[in-house]
């Protein structure tokens, strides 16, 4: 398939430790991917789904213990354990490949080896970084197909000489108790095994494009990052792009496809990228976004006509969806969407359901995994080689109390402040307790391929590298009221607040300066249509001094429990103590 040497010793040595009955090397031709569904539907592992009302689309079902991303399993490997720790689990190389080798070993006997051959990033991109998986499960293949770049055209742009990122995966017998996730960045490899479910085993995705994808750019001068891309066009028809990291199941997706409430005639978004941002600095001292990705594997539950339309349009043909509910006629269903909840279907394990069973038809994680080119928003510089200049940052988490509705950083250094002291209530997107607030520096907690301060110090660096730098904003579209409801009505809605944003970094709308960053003032959020009071605007919009002194507290412990190798950077400390000042005044 190639004649790149390195590609071809790397196989070989997979060949002699797995033991495949054969190999099969991923072409990307039609007649293989379908060739590929149809062994899948042949032994169970999918289910066609109604091809009429769902071309193309097909349900897997994971095993009931494999449902998340699992990060006390996932580990970062490198020489220096200080490279790697506190904020990963960290082991040295070799006593994890000497373990990994004895999970691996012979694991693919009796069964083919697969080898995608991939892209991160548009073909002909100077960004795009190119990754080679091996994998035993169909599943995976085919969600690679739909997630990146693959086959025949990926190897012609290896070339004879080029390098990848070794990805090596096993389903063996998805047992949780040997289920590892591993990076070592210093070798540009990963590795996992005994888990099948998507964000473990789609190596390209969290694994590269984030851990590994976070190291080649400390190296190499770019960012990689839990990010959106959206452009925002106005009446006029300009586009400004802005990038957004919010934690896991937070609504990225549902954000970078936003429809604009009727108040905005003539606006429109656009998407570029619903989870992975790859950021270089241009010739023009702007920094420009890619996505690495080429689908979406978005959360299904909660998405509806409401929520986010554009998703749902998007899953209607040639989608992959993964343990959500099956109706009696082949098609699909989630806890959220639209019309009546259905008096039968079978559950995401494979049950028969019932409503009154109490229990939850599809899993709270269940996933589609839809090609981003079939999305009706699908910006037009999705494929550009170059990807889009970013004006705004925006970070966000889920906090019911402290962050107000929006706000902007004073400056660069005061952005990277407020994106390491993010907090969110976590999510079911990964295994452990849900709704616990946790620290999620810049939503990158479980993503960060190496220690932490070196990941703030990076984002001070590439600050000062970025001629033209993007204003840093923070969002919080969750913040609730005494009796528990959520206050700000979101969803599309939220274009309101983006277009604040933008109006800001156009220079054209004045704000209140706070303790914690420039607000908004109330009368300059467009309230058009929207039922809300302005006394709840004001709220939305207000600073509550008690909560934000003990978020300095909260804060100065984070750093302390990060600051083992003494890796935070001083400038993080200075805005600290700055943040305090200003809310004593
Ligand atoms: C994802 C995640 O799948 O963040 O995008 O878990
Ligand atoms: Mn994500």
């Amino acid at each position: 398939m190639t004649n790149n040497a390195k590609v071809n010793a790397w196989i070989d040595e997979m060949v002699k430790l797995l033991n495949p009955s054969e190999v099969v090397w991923i072409t990307g031709d039609e007649d293989q991917v379908e060739e590929l569904r149809a062994t899948a539907v042949s032994t169970g592992e999918m289910i066609k789904l109604n091809q009429e009302k769902l071309p193309g689309c097909y349900l897997h079902r994971t095993a009931p213990n494999d449902v998340a991303r699992v990060e006390d399993r996932t580990f970062i490997c490198t020489k220096k354990k200080e490279d790697a720790v506190p904020m990963n689990n960290w082991m040295d190389p070799e006593e994890m490949y000497a373990k990994l080798y004895k999970l691996y070993d012979k694991s693919y006997t009796g069964k083919k080896m697969y080898v995608i051959p991939y892209m991160m990033g548009p073909v002909g991109s100077p960004f795009s970084k190119i990754g080679i998986e091996v994998t035993d499960s169909i599943y995976v293949v085919l969600n690679m197909v739909i997630m990146t770049r693959v086959g025949t055209r990926i190897i012609e742009a290896l070339g004879t000489d080029g390098d990848f990122t070794k990805c090596l995966h096993a389903c063996k017998d998805v047992n949780p108790d040997e289920r590892y996730i591993v990076q070592f960045p210093e070798d540009n490899t990963i590795m996992s095994v005994n888990s099948a479910y998507g964000g473990n085993v789609l190596l390209g995705k969290k694994c590269f494009a984030l851990r590994i994808g976070s190291y080649l750019g400390l190296k190499e001068g770019w960012m990689a990052e839990h990010m959106l891309i959206l452009g925002l066009e106005n009446p006029q028809g300009e586009v400004k792009y802005i990038c957004a990291a919010f934690p896991s199941a937070c609504g990225k997706t549902n954000l970078a496809m936003l429809i604009p409430p009727e108040a905005f005639p003539g606006y429109k978004v656009w998407t570029v990228g619903d989870d992975i941002s790859w950021l270089n600095i241009g010739e023009d001292g702007r920094l420009w976004a890619i996505n690495p990705e080429s689908g979406f594997f978005g959360v299904a539950p909660g998405t509806s006509t409401k929520t986010n339309k554009n998703a749902l349009m998007t899953t209607m043909s040639n989608t992959i969806f993964t343990n959500v509910a099956l109706k009696d006629d082949g098609t699909v269903w989630w806890e959220g969407l639209d019309g009546d909840v259905p008096e039968h279907c079978i559950d995401w394990k494979g049950d028969e359901w019932t409503p009154d069973m109490g229990t939850k038809a599809a899993h709270p994680n269940s996933r589609f995994t839809a090609p981003a080119a079939q999305c009706p928003c699908i910006s037009s510089e999705f494929e550009a080689a170059g990807g889009v200049p970013i004006s705004a940052i925006i970070f966000g988490g889920r906090r019911e109390k402290a962050a107000p509705l929006c706000y902007q950083a004073f400056d660069w250094e005061h952005g990277v402040f407020v994106g390491s002291t993010m907090a969110s209530e976590t999510t079911a997107a990964a295994a452990g307790t849900v709704g616990v607030v946790r620290r999620d520096p810049m939503a990158m907690r479980p993503f960060i391929g190496y220690n932490v301060g070196q990941y703030f110090q990076h984002w001070l660096d590439m600050g000062k590298k970025i001629g033209n730098q993007p204003k840093i904003f923070h969002v919080n579209w969750f913040r609730k009221d005494d009796e528990g409801h959520f206050m700000w009505p979101g969803f599309g809605d939220n274009l309101r607040v983006l277009n604040w944003i933008i109006d800001r970094c156009d220079g054209k709308v004045d704000a209140q300066e706070t303790a914690i960053g420039y607000l908004p003032k109330p009368e300059d959020i467009n309230v058009d249509g929207l039922d809300i009071t302005p006394e709840t605007l004001n709220e939305l919009l207000s600073v509550d001094k008690d909560i934000w002194n003990n978020e300095v507290k909260s804060i100065r412990e984070f750093y302390a429990s990060l600051d083992t190798y003494k890796t935070i950077p001083q400038e993080l400390y200075n805005q600290l103590d700055a943040l305090e000042e200003r809310l004593a005044k």
